[in-house]
């Protein structure tokens, strides 16, 4: 008896102890990161988490946030049944509902915007979560909706852009085989952590690093250089750091020959930014732009390394990062091992050695089917780019009613706080007819919601999830969902089941819907199910590097583009500069605008 209370306290699993472990992941912060979880389960209840030593991707570890699984679970503040508002918007005031009367009301409401102005006046919108993304983005099209929007217009998406204009396909860090590392305003030690042992192992293999980020970080700490600029300076400081590779004759000359277009107009700009008047713009030092600039083109290969993030959020942000990019070109680091390589994009856009059909499953309505997206006008760029509406211009759209009214918004997981002029948008949402937001917790903004419906967590649910380690895990609830709560997929597909869409996609079910996106990877939900720790993907798509010396690059000139057509094309109309690298007419520096050319 002694034994099995030790056993117990040890939550050491076993029929003596009734533990089971069962397997999960932990979706608490970056999709990219996304660590294995073994759940301790006990009568139903979770009463440890560990990381699972199975996924390649986190190998055991768990961060703080992950460690802390059962207390944001088991949260007392977490929303525990469907909710109806009863108070004024912004009050708090709710009353608890059933879900046929919450998905009921929901589904004719939607209907009625539908039938009265258009489905295009219906915004189905994703915050943070993504898993259940492709779901709610073809629920918009089957909809008749092109709004499908998400909190990546202020993140991944619009990085990817900058991405796309110099070399049409985005390229990750080869981190493992580069020679050097330059690091642009990430911090990996806070916001991905399963990367930073990875850091750290080229680091001890002798792997230069160089980090670009105002602050003094846990990842500033550990480079050869650190370029301590002022904020949102980026696009100075990478033509700062181009000037010197240009100069002191450090670029890739037979790439930069071959491969690219706009090179002299590029040169042309760039030789306005000596390493004194970069640092003048960026407040870091001459010399030390010079030492960056000649350890990233002389170290070979060298892998660059974004962020989703704080680049893109500051004004101008694409075009900072069009210049930072414009330095992979330079060194022809592009598509070459320790360089930046393109991975083919697998299940959500995870490089994860197979195909599927995500997109085909996301577009059930092409997009000259549907009526413009939010922000089509304002930002066309980005509607040629990124099949998404453009979610910064909701707040805009809802108060003008230009150039259609917005009625209602149905939301999972939406924060308003992400928006710029927070306060401003919550002010917006007022206006809204209908509002519906699904969440775990109550947020300010569910209290302005209609109706309020409990998400599930992701030990509550089923998860498709790949790693690009060639990995994939389909998990299965590892604890049955608390309270009155679902999974955001079950509340979608339940949905499509109520607005009578006539999707045979969404008729067919979950389970159903994801063997038809797997198809083409010859995986199925049914064989996944079986591993349930997941596992590798058979015959992996292979690596090969410069794949552009096949088809050259997926710009309009075929080339990568120092000079981008793509933003010629609204030269005239909305302003975008395509010369330059990086437009700094917006820089708040008076001596910058007396430099520039007109
Ligand atoms: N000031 C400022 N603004 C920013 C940023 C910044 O750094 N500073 N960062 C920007 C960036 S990069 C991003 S990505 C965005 C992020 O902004 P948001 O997408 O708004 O992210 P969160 O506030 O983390 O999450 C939104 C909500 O999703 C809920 N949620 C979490 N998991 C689930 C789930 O599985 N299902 C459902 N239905 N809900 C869930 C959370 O409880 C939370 O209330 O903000 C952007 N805006
Ligand atoms: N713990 C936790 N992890 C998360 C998230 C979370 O909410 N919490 N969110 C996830 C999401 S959606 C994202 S996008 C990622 C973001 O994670 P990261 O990509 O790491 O981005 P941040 O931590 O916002 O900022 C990284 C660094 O950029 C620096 N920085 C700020 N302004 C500038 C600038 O103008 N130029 C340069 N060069 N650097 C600048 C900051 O000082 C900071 O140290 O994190 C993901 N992981
Ligand atoms: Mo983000």
């Amino acid at each position: 008896m002694l034994v099995a209370d030790e056993l117990l306290k040890g939550k050491i699993p076993g029929a003596e102890t009734g533990i089971s472990v069962r397997k999960s992941i932990c979706t608490i912060c970056d999709p990219q990161t996304q660590c294995g979880l073994d759940v301790y389960v006990k009568d139903e209840i979770a009463v440890k988490v560990e990381g699972s030593k199975e996924n390649p991707h986190s190998q055991g570890t768990l961060c703080s946030k992950g460690a802390a699984t059962r207390q944001y679970v088991y949260h007392t503040d977490r929303i525990k049944t469907p909710l109806k508002r009863i108070g004024d918007k912004g009050s708090g005031e709710f009353q608890p509902i059933s879900w046929d009367e919450a998905l009921d009301t929901v589904a004719e409401k939607l209907n009625n915007h539908k039938a009265k102005s258009g489905p295009e006046s219906v915004i189905f919108f994703a915050g943070y979560t993504k898993w259940m993304r492709l779901l709610l983005h073809r629920l918009a099209h089957s909809f008749g909706s092109p709004n499908y929007c998400t909190e990546s217009s202020t993140c991944m998406r619009a990085m990817a852009m900058a991405w796309n204009l110099v070399f049409g396909t985005p390229a990750g860090p080869d981190i493992k085989n580069a020679a050097c590392v330059l690091v642009w305003s990430a911090n990996p030690f806070y916001s991905n952590t399963c990367l930073t042992s990875r850091l750290m192992d080229a680091k001890e293999l002798g792997t230069k690093f160089i980090v670009v980020d105002p602050r003094l970080t846990p990842t500033a700490a550990m480079a050869d250089i650190h370029l301590q600029l002022k904020p949102g300076t980026d696009g100075a400081l990478a033509l700062g750091m181009a000037n010197v590779i240009i100069n002191e004759g450090l670029y890739d000359q037979a790439f930069v020959a071959e491969h690219t277009h706009g090179f002299n107009e590029y040169r042309e700009y760039v030789s306005l930014f000596t390493p004194e008047y970069a640092a003048e713009l960026t407040g870091v030092p001459a010399d030390k732009i010079c030492a960056a600039a000649r350890m990233y083109a002389v170290t070979k290969p060298a892998a660059f390394m974004p962020s989703a993030a704080p680049v893109v959020h500051h004004t101008n942000g694409v075009q900072n990062y069009r210049a930072a990019m414009s330095l992979i070109a330079l060194t022809g680091n592009y598509d070459i091992p320790g360089g930046n390589i393109v991975m083919p994009k697998g299940y959500l856009q995870v490089s994860s050695g197979f195909s599927t059909r995500d997109h085909e499953f996301a577009m059930s309505k092409a997009w000259d089917e549907m009526a413009p997206r939010v922000g089509q006008q304002r930002f066309p760029l980005w509607c040629d780019l990124v099949d998404e509406g453009q979610s910064m211009d909701i707040p805009r759209q809802i108060v003008s009613g230009t150039p259609y009214p917005i009625n209602a918004i149905m939301a999972f997981g939406m924060n308003y706080r992400m928006w710029p002029d927070s306060e401003g948008f919550l002010e917006t949402l007022k206006k809204l007819d209908f509002f519906v937001n699904v969440d775990l917790f109550m947020t300010d903004t569910c209290k302005y919601a209609d109706i309020v419906l409990p998400a599930s967590s992701s030990i509550e649910r089923s998860e498709l999830r790949c790693y690009p380690q060639n990995y994939i895990i389909f998990t299965q609830p590892a604890i049955e969902p608390l309270y009155d709560s679902r999974s955001d997929a079950d509340i979608i597909f339940e949905l499509a089941r109520r607005l009578k869409l006539k999707d045979p996609l969404f008729d067919a079910g979950y389970e159903a819907a994801l063997d038809w996106i797997l198809e083409p990877a010859g995986l199925t939900i049914g064989e996944l199910k079986k591993r349930p720790g997941g596992m590798s993907i058979p015959n992996p798509i292979k690596q090969e590097a410069r794949k552009y010396l096949q088809g050259g690059f997926k710009t309009p000139t075929g080339k990568v583009e120092f000079v981008s057509k793509m933003l010629e094309k609204y030269s005239q109309s909305h302003g975008y500069d395509s010369y330059s690298a990086s437009r700094l007419r917006e820089l708040p520096c008076a001596k910058l605008h007396e430099k520039l050319p007109e």
